[in-house]
């Protein structure tokens, strides 16, 4: 079964250009891209976003950090969507990645590590309704 998941590419990776890049890399790992745009967060709505991680040392860094410039929102499906996504990123800090995945390649620090991957279905969900309308999805089996 096609399942769903949310893909940001970043701030720190949209201010050095290699979103065609990490695009191209997303697509020849077999995801098909449904829904994109390019927004730039505000602080609030950056916080809503990362609400779970409220609390934590590096909330503030974070958020300030991912409302700092425009950032390129995708919804993609695939089978095991949320899963192989996030093995296609990589570990949160670029540092222990794996190479050939997307942070190891792209991201520079733990903090600015150039894409996010919903971590389960049910966040997945909540991701993408946080960012798109239905009217916003195409369907590619139409
Ligand atoms: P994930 O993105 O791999 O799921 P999380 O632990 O959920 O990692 O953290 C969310 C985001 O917060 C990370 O992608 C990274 O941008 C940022 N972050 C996590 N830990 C740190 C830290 O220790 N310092 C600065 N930023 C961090
Ligand atoms: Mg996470």
């Amino acid at each position: 079964m096609r399942t769903r998941t949310l893909a940001i590419i970043k701030p720190d990776a949209v201010r050095r250009n290699v979103v065609g890049e990490i695009i191209s890399a997303i697509t020849h790992a077999g995801f098909r891209i449904i829904g994109m745009k390019l927004v730039q967060m505000t602080k609030a709505q950056a916080e809503s976003f990362y609400e779970v991680h409220r609390g934590r040392p590096f909330f503030e860094e974070l958020t300030r950090f991912m409302s700092s410039g425009p950032i390129v929102v995708m919804v993609l499906e695939k089978e095991r969507a949320v899963e192989d996504f996030r093995a296609l990123i990589g570990a949160t800090d670029p540092r222990q990645a794996a190479p050939g995945t997307i942070r190891h390649r792209f991201g520079t620090s733990i903090g600015e590590n150039a894409i996010h991957g919903s971590d389960s279905p049910e966040n997945a969900e909540r991701e993408i309704a946080f960012f798109f309308s239905l009217t916003e999805l195409v369907d590619h089996a139409l």
